[in-house]
C-alpha cells in the first residue's frame, strides 16, 4: 500500500476503499479559523450537540482581526465562549496563523484532520492526512460524524536529489503546479516519496503540502521519518511521533518524478497560481512591493534565511517590504535572537503574525505595482487592488527583489547564500492556548448583535422556473464568488454578506448580482448560475454556497466543479448539475429562462435532469450524486435533515 491508503485505511467507517467510491473517514482533529469558524459553531451549535467527539478541535483566531468596527471582536468572544462550551482549544488573537500554529502544537503523523480552510493540507508535512472542508463538515466531524469523500487516485511524486543553494521548497511546489496546473486533479492525493525528502525538513514539506491545494487535489502527504521526529522533538513533542511510509513497491496512479537538484527559482504570476514563470522570462521586472508571510512561508527558517541575505543592507528605495510571521512562536524567537532586529533595520515594515495582507486585509498593491510574495494565491484582485500583478515566490526570492526593486534570479545576485538550519529546540509557550474547561463550567455563550443565526432553506421545489442571474467561464474562484478583504467582518452576517456576491463583475448603471437574484426570488422564481470548468477553485468559504442560497440559488450548472465547493453547495441544497454535453453551455445566456419540471422525481430516478431553454432547445444536464447527497438537495440542505 502506499501510505495514503495505509492512514486512509485505518479510518474508514464505512464504502470501498477503491478510487473514486465514496467513502466515510474517521476525522482525529479538526481546526477551524474564525472567518469560517463562527458559521461552523453556529451550525455546530443548531445540531444541538454538547461536546466535540473528536480527539482534538482547535478554534483559531487569525484571519478577521482588523477590520473598523466591533464585528471582528465580537466573532472572537463568540468563538472563545463556544470554544469552551464544546470542548474546543481556543488559539487566541496574536498567537499565529491556524496552519503554522497547528503544525507546531498539535500536528501528529498519521493522523486525519479536517479543517474549515482550504490549506489544511499543510499538516501533510507532518504525515497527516489533513483535509480542507466547508465549515458544516467540520461542524459533523465534530459532532463524530464521518467525513464522506471519494477514495483517492494518488499521485506519486518521486523526490530525488537535493535543493541548491537559491532554489526553496516553493520551487518544487511551484514546479509541480506547473506539471499538474489548478485543474483537472480532483479526488486526487499528492504523496511525495523517493530519497530526496529526506532532505526537507518539515516546514519545508509543510511549505510544499500547503500550496498543493492549489492543485485541486484533497490533500498531499509527506511520510514521517527521522526529520519528522526532529521537528517534533525541537517542539518538545516527540511522543507523538511515529515512522510512516509507504510499502516497498507500492503502486501509485501516477507517478511525476522531480530532481530536486535540477530545480531552478520559480515564481507564478497573477492571476493563477499555474502562471508559473522561470527567471529568463520575467527577470528585471520592477517590483513596488515585497512581504513575506502567510501560512505557505513564513516558519523561522523562512524569516532567518531572508533576514540573512538583508542583514547590514537597506530595502530598495522604491519598493516597500514587509514580514508576517506566521505564529507567535517564531515572533518571539526572531524578536530574541536579533532576527527582528535586523529586519527593522533594513527598512522592512513588521506586520502582525495573522493571516493580513494574504486575504486582502491591508496592504494593497498601487495601481499597476508589482507586488512579490510568499503566499499561495494570485488570484485576481485577492489584494484587494483590480487588475493587481502578484507575483508568488519563495523567501529567497523575495527578499532579493527587496533589496534590487526588481525580479532578480538570486542565484546572479552576488549576495552570499547563507546556511540555515532549523533549530534544535523552538521556543515552547502555549500560554495563548485556551484548555477548554470541563463540562458544564465554562462561561455563557456571547453573542452580540452581529453574530447572525445558521443558514435556513427551503426544500427543493416540484418545478424550476429558473433564470440565469449570471454566467461565467472557466476557473472562477469561491474569492470571485464571495470576495473576502473588507467584507470578511462580515461573516456571520448573511444577508449583510450577501450583498456582496460576484461583485468584482458589477458594472456600473446595472443591477449587481444581489439585486438581481433578490429580484427573481421574489417573483418567486429560482436562480441559476452558469459556469465553465473548474468551477469554486480556491478557498473552503462555504459563504459561496450560503449567499447565493439565501439569495434564491437552486442550481447551479457548470462544465465541472472543485471539490470543496461542490461540496459546500450540495450542504446548503444548490444542486450542482453539469452539461451533458459541453457544447450546451454556449446556447444558455445570462437573463434566459430555464424552465425543469418535475426536478424532485427526475433526481430521484435518473442522473440526467431534461431542462428547457427559453430558445424552445431542451438539453440534458447531469449530476453525479450519491443518493445520500439527493435527499440533503431534496431536503434543502444539511441543517434540514435530522443529524
Ligand atoms: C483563503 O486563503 O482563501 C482563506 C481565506 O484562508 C480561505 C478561508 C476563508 O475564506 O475563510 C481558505 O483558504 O479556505
Ligand atoms: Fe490565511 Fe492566507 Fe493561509 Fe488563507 S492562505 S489561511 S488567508 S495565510
Amino acid at each position: 500500500m502506499n501510505l495514503t491508503q495505509k492512514i486512509l485505511n485505518v479510518h474508514l467507517m464505512n464504502g470501498n476503499p477503491v478510487p473514486g467510491e465514496r467513502v466515510g473517514i474517521k476525522i482525529d482533529q479538526t481546526l477551524t479559523q474564525d472567518a469560517t469558524g463562527t458559521m461552523a459553531y453556529l451550525e455546530f451549535e443548531a445540531m444541538g450537540i454538547d461536546r466535540v467527539c473528536t480527539e482534538l478541535s482547535v478554534s483559531y483566531i487569525d484571519h478577521n482581526m482588523t477590520q473598523q468596527g466591533p464585528n471582528n471582536m465580537n466573532d472572537h468572544a463568540y468563538l472563545q465562549t463556544t470554544a469552551a462550551n464544546f470542548g474546543v482549544y481556543f488559539s487566541r488573537a496574536g498567537n499565529g496563523i491556524c496552519h503554522q500554529v497547528h503544525l507546531e502544537r498539535f500536528g501528529a503523523p498519521g493522523k486525519t484532520m479536517l479543517g474549515s480552510d482550504s490549506h489544511t493540507p499543510t499538516g501533510g508535512g507532518l504525515g497527516m492526512i489533513a483535509i480542507g472542508a466547508g465549515g458544516l463538515n467540520v461542524a459533523l466531524a465534530m459532532a463524530g460524524k464521518p467525513f464522506m469523500m471519494s477514495y483517492p487516485k494518488v499521485i506519486g511524486v518521486k523526490l530525488t536529489g537535493e535543493l541548491q543553494p537559491w532554489v526553496a521548497a516553493k520551487d518544487v511546489i511551484l514546479k509541480l503546479l506547473s506539471i499538474l496546473t489548478t485543474k483537472g486533479n480532483v479526488g486526487c492525493i499528492v504523496e511525495y516519496f523517493g530519497d530526496g525528502v529526506k532532505t526537507l525538513s518539515v516546514p519545508q514539506r509543510a511549505t510544499i503540502t500547503n500550496m498543493g491545494a492549489e492543485l485541486g487535489v484533497t490533500t498531499s502527504v509527506f511520510p514521517s521519518d527521522e526529520k519528522t521526529r526532529d521537528f517534533l522533538k525541537a517542539q518538545g513533542r516527540d511522543n507523538v511521533y511515529r515512522e510512516l511510509k509507504a510499502d516497498e513497491n507500492a503502486e501509485y496512479d501516477r507517478i511525476i518524478e522531480i530532481n530536486l537538484a535540477e530545480l531552478e527559482p520559480l515564481v507564478t504570476q497573477s492571476p493563477s497560481p499555474d502562471n508559473v514563470k522561470t527567471f529568463s522570462e520575467v527577470e528585471g521586472t520592477k517590483v513596488n512591493q515585497v512581504i513575506i508571510g502567510s501560512c505557505t512561508n513564513s516558519s523561522f527558517r523562512d524569516l532567518t534565511i531572508a533576514a540573512e541575505i538583508i542583514k547590514g543592507k537597506t530595502v530598495h528605495p522604491e519598493t516597500s517590504f514587509a514580514i508576517a510571521p506566521g505564529s507567535r512562536q517564531v515572533l518571539e524567537m526572531i524578536a530574541e535572537n536579533g532576527t527582528l532586529a535586523t529586519f527593522i533595520k533594513s527598512g522592512a515594515r513588521i506586520l502582525e503574525s495573522s493571516c493580513g495582507a494574504c486575504i486582502g486585509q491591508g496592504a494593497s498593491p498601487g495601481e499597476n505595482a508589482v507586488s512579490v510574495r510568499t503566499f499561495n494565491r494570485n488570484f485576481a484582485g485577492r489584494t484587494g487592488t483590480n487588475n493587481d500583478n502578484v507575483f508568488l515566490a519563495s523567501p529567497e526570492v523575495a527578499v532579493v527583489a527587496a533589496l534590487t526593486g526588481k525580479l532578480t534570479d538570486p542565484r546572479k545576485s552576488g549576495f552570499e547564500y547563507p546556511d540555515v538550519r532549523e533549530p534544535k529546540e523552538f521556543k515552547i509557550d502555549d500560554s495563548m492556548i485556551i484548555v477548554p474547561p470541563a463540562a458544564g463550567e465554562a462561561p455563557q455563550i456571547k453573542r452580540a448583535s452581529t453574530i447572525g443565526a445558521p443558514p435556513e432553506n427551503i426544500p427543493l421545489p416540484e418545478n424550476i422556473d429558473g433564470n440565469v442571474v449570471i454566467k461565467v467561464e472557466d476557473k472562477i474562484t469561491t474569492d470571485h464568488i464571495m470576495p473576502a478583504g473588507p467584507f470578511l467582518k462580515f461573516r456571520s452576517n448573511i444577508p449583510e454578506y450577501s450583498k456582496a456576491v460576484f461583485n468584482c463583475f458589477n458594472e456600473n448603471g446595472k443591477p449587481s448580482f444581489d439585486e438581481r437574484a433578490a429580484e427573481i426570488r421574489d417573483e418567486g422564481k429560482h436562480g441559476i448560475i452558469v459556469a465553465g470548468e473548474s468551477y469554486g477553485q480556491g478557498s473552503s468559504r462555504e459563504h459561496a454556497a450560503i449567499c447565493p442560497m439565501y439569495l434564491g440559488i437552486k442550481i447551479v450548472a457548470a462544465k465541472s466543479y472543485e471539490r470543496i465547493h461542490k461540496e459546500n453547495l450540495v450542504n446548503f441544497g444548490i444542486l450542482p448539475l453539469t452539461f451533458s454535453n459541453n457544447e450546451d453551455y454556449d446556447k444558455i445566456n445570462e437573463n434566459d429562462n430555464v424552465m425543469i419540471e418535475n426536478i424532485r422525481l427526475q433526481l430521484k430516478n435518473k442522473n440526467t435532469i431534461t431542462a428547457k431553454l427559453k430558445s424552445g432547445d431542451v438539453i440534458e444536464l447531469k449530476h453525479d450524486l450519491t443518493s445520500e447527497q439527493i435527499e440533503t438537495i431534496l431536503a434543502g440542505g444539511i441543517l434540514n435533515q435530522k443529524i
